[in-house]
């Protein structure tokens, strides 16, 4: 699950778009992975995006993870789940998942990041890295230098979040994290696909130097 872009929805950036059009946008820029996160959507609306999401990631082979819902993510066959500290427990989410799928984990700490290597987490989400205005009730910001902490602690991936955009993007690649996980700054762009590509490049770049980025290199 080594994800260098991490493309998450969010309804409130579409600004009128199609869903599927600001995707398929994202991931003809460089998005390696599609995550399904609507916090106000009913099971049913999660259920239609989800199936939607599913068929263009399969469409373009690249990987599809739901946010909290297992249930949804079994539905849709997605191939994995990513969950915040206070959904399942991840021992309960592989009993239901079974042993192929993904589980991702939100850490804010180095604690919580080791604890969630420890239950069995395939990677982790680890932010916020700078303020953001998406996630209301985000933890207080860590900065580049938590991604460095962590980075020491676990060998699993880290895909940094919150508030990145594209000129963070170099330090916290090195700083460690594998990938970074964006809402705003990719499906709230004006152009979706040069976002996506300045973004994806800049990733490349840097990995492109060789620094450590867990076990998956
Ligand atoms: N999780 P944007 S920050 C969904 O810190 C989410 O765990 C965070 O959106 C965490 O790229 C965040 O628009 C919001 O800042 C990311």
């Amino acid at each position: 699950m080594d994800s260098r872009l991490y493309v998450i929805t969010g309804s409130a950036f579409l600004k009128g778009r199609r869903l599927e059009d600001v995707i398929r946008q994202a991931i003809g820029g460089g998005a390696d992975c599609i995550q399904l996160r609507e916090k106000e959507a009913t099971s049913r609306e999660l259920l239609e995006m989800a199936v939607l999401l599913r068929r263009i990631t399969r469409e373009t082979d690249i990987r599809f993870i739901v946010n909290d819902r297992v249930d949804i993510a079994l539905a849709a066959d997605a191939d994995g789940v990513h969950l915040g500290q206070d959904d399942l427990p991840i021992a309960v989410a592989r009993k239901l998942l079974g042993p192929e799928k993904i589980i991702g984990i939100s850490t804010h700490s180095v604690q919580e990041a080791i604890a969630a290597e420890q239950a069995g987490a395939d990677y982790i989400g680890l932010g916020p890295i700078h303020p953001t205005q998406t996630k209301l009730d985000a933890e207080p910001v860590i900065g580049v230098e938590g991604v460095r902490e962590v980075r020491r602690h676990v060998s699993i991936p880290i895909v940094a979040i919150g508030g990145i955009k594209q000129p963070d993007v170099a330090e916290i690649i090195r700083a460690g994290a594998n990938g970074v996980a964006v809402i705003s700054a990719i499906i709230g762009a004006n152009d979706v696909y040069a976002a996506a590509a300045a973004m994806r490049a800049e990733v490349d770049r840097i990995r492109e130097e060789g620094k450590p980025h867990g076990t998956d290199d």
